[in-house]
């Protein structure tokens, strides 16, 4: 058995952490395989991405039977998470994080590394990087901050305290939570949605937020207006526009 299994449906691929019986948590195999997968990811072919995990785990975040295994941790940091949390972001599509269970340390980040997250109510959230005496690693301290704000994020990445789905959703760490029996026909009707919307704005909006939380106002309402000018440029634009016209769906096709 693959340790990561990727899958394609259409224009949605799902990529799934698989070692659920230590609930998917990082080896540098899975590092090495989630890399190859996020590259098979960045075909245009595919629109939206979905990242789960198998069994009742999301990720349990680093394998801790394999820890500092090369001996050099911050060399490993940059030669495996931080390599595909920067697949992520810099992936011209949606990545949907489909939180299935259990969601700790360096799978916490992973998560919070995607664009949108969707919880299974069986789903908790656990800091675990301070429970082993770690900092928040592989991008938490950046998208964690951003998520919940300095005050919120600093209390619960010191205190190691499991956040239940409902309470991921209240704070505003997942934007849905779904019954553990209807969570995948709802992840794959929302990787759907995705796929079908106009892909090259989506990744337009992708870039210019992530380019927000460093820009000036100046800055950034001059990237807006270069993008914009890219998005006028595409067919979904004209689609989009048609279909107002005729009153009917539009039928974007990503380009
Ligand atoms: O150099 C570097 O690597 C730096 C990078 C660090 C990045 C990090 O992610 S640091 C944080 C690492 N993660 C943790 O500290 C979390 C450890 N796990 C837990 O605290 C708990 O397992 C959970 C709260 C996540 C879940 O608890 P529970 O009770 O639902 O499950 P469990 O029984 O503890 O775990 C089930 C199995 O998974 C169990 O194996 P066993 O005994 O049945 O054979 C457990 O040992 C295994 N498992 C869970 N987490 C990990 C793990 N095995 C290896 N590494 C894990 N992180």
């Amino acid at each position: 058995m693959a340790e990561v299994e990727v899958a394609r449906d259409g224009a949605v691929q799902t990529i799934t952490l698989n070692r659920p019986d230590k609930l998917n948590a990082f080896t540098l195999g899975v590092h090495e395989d989630l890399q190859a997968a996020l590259e098979e990811a960045r075909d245009p072919a595919v629109r939206a991405v979905v990242i789960t995990g198998a069994g009742r785990g999301f990720s349990a975040g680093q394998d801790l039977t394999a820890f500092g295994e090369s001996g050099d941790v911050a060399a490993m940091l940059r030669a495996t998470y931080h390599v595909n949390v920067l697949a992520i972001r810099s992936l011209e599509k949606p990545v949907l994080a489909a939180v299935n269970g259990v969601c700790a340390g360096a799978g916490l980040s992973l998560a919070c590394a995607c664009d949108i997250r969707l919880a299974s109510d069986a789903a908790f959230f656990v800091p675990g990087f301070v429970g082993i005496g770690l900092i928040p690693d592989s991008g938490g301290s950046f998208f964690i901050q951003r998520l919940l704000g300095t005050p919120r994020a600093f209390e619960w990445m010191t205190s190691n305290r499991r956040l239940t789905a409902a309470e991921a959703h209240a704070w505003g760490l997942v934007s849905e939570v779904v019954e553990a029996d209807a969570f995948a026909a709802r992840v794959t009707e929302r990787a759907a949605e995705l796929a079908a919307a106009p892909t090259r704005a989506i990744a337009m909006t992708k870039r210019l937020f992530d380019e927000a939380a460093t820009s000036t106002l100046e800055e950034q309402l001059e990237r807006e207006a270069e993008a914009q000018a890219e998005a006028a440029r595409t067919d979904d634009f004209r689609e989009g526009v048609a279909a107002f016209g005729e009153k009917r769906a539009p039928e974007f096709r990503g380009r």
